[in-house]
């Protein structure tokens, strides 16, 4: 594993927990953590149950005991790991979104595509797709509970940037992260909408602000924010990016990610209208689903609650019996899950580096549609 922030520990908690829960065809080893800084590498592998920790990743990937390699660093980095590790054998998981450009992403994607040949597995961490009750409400659109999508409506809302005085961390960095809510939140929104619809998102019209220009410089990085030092500098990417988009199915969607949404945390909320049916999901209430069923006798309809945890759900017959709960850090096992069993099975997992590339190119459709005065813009392929 390359990095050992915020994601590294929830893969490295993917990585322990899934081979103990599930029964997996190969048995993954969590063999070596890199960090730029060796003794905090070192810290971080042994708190988070890594054998051995390095400091040069280039080392790491040339190694013949090294399978996969698992990219947790901020984007600037995703496409000069993933495709020197894609081009020397390795297996790779990537963090979400898969680079900070369109070129990247392309250079990425082609690269997953070379390596495909030789029977080598690529994936991009969208987690929340396995959710289960993410995954269960793409299972009802997939088995036509729907009908015909007519209309998403989607929004990532978070609320740490809402103090005008939360320090300037990475994510707020344009040259480290790429963009800022859009890339960072709005690319989880984005893929979860394809993923449950099964349909792409051809034009969208957009807008995006940076609300508080200034921020103190970082002393020391706290979760996802820090304490300040008495030095200020640029927010280089947006807080807010609102915006509409066109499915090819001419179904449409409004978009919202956000860092000030004060008072929602990690409301990453979608609700999807259908010729039949409706879901709604908010992933404050994970275990959660919301159904209504427009085919039952009026008198009888509404939004019924399921909660996602029986047996038969994606995912929830391998962790505690019905009604005891999942939380964040099981999408991070589940995604282990589905890796090891792609690799061993020799298919591609997904999302894959062209799902990765197709919701970077909504990113930067949304950025030139913003930069246009919010003209329809299409996504492209
Ligand atoms: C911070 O906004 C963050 O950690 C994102 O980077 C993750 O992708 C999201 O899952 C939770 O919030």
């Amino acid at each position: 594993m390359i990095g050992h922030g915020f994601m590294g520990a929830a893969h490295s908690q993917g990585w322990r927990v899934a081979p103990r829960f599930f029964d997996l065809p190969l048995d993954p080893t969590m063999a070596l953590l890199v960090g730029r800084d060796a003794s905090a590498a070192a810290a971080a592998a042994e708190r988070w149950g890594w054998q051995e920790s390095a400091d040069d990743w280039r080392a790491v990937i040339e190694r013949d005991d090294i399978d996969l390699i698992d990219i947790v660093t901020p984007g600037d980095s995703h496409a000069e790991i993933a495709i020197a590790a894609l081009a020397a054998g390795k297996h790779v998981l990537c963090e979400k979104p898969l680079a900070n450009t369109v070129e990247e992403a392309v250079a990425m994607a082609d690269a997953a595509a070379t390596a495909a040949e030789r029977g080598i597995a690529a994936m991009v961490g969208f987690t929340y797709r396995r959710v289960p009750a993410v995954t269960y409400a793409r299972d009802l659109v997939a088995e036509g509970r729907l009908g015909e999508i007519r209309q998403v409506r989607a929004a990532y809302l978070q609320d740490w940037l809402s103090d005008a005085e939360a320090p300037l961390t990475w994510r707020l960095d344009k040259d480290r992260a790429g963009s800022g809510a859009l890339g960072d939140i709005g690319a989880h929104a984005v893929d979860m909408a394809q993923f449950i619809t099964g349909l792409s998102l051809e034009s969208v019209s957009g807008v995006m602000e940076t609300l508080v220009a200034e921020r103190p410089r970082m002393a020391s990085s706290v979760g996802l924010s820090g304490t300040a030092s008495s030095e200020r500098g640029p927010v280089t990417v947006d807080d807010l990016a609102l915006f509409t988009g066109r499915f090819e199915s001419g179904a449409l969607g409004s978009f919202e990610a956000s860092r000030f949404a004060t008072g929602r945390k990690n409301a990453l909320r979608i609700e999807i209208a259908g010729s039949l049916g409706a879901l709604s999901f908010d992933l404050e209430a994970m275990n959660e689903l919301q159904f209504f069923d427009a085919t039952a006798p009026a008198e009888l309809q509404g939004f019924t609650r399921i909660i996602v945890t029986e047996p038969g759900h994606p995912y929830t017959g391998s962790w505690w019996p019905a009604g005891h709960m999942l939380g964040y850090e099981h999408g991070f096992s589940h995604q282990v899950k589905d890796l090891v069993d792609a690799i061993a099975g020799g298919t591609q997992p997904t999302p894959s580096f062209a799902d990765g590339l197709q919701v970077q190119r909504v990113l930067d459709a949304v950025e030139r549609s913003s930069d246009s005065g919010s003209a329809w813009t299409p996504v492209g392929s």
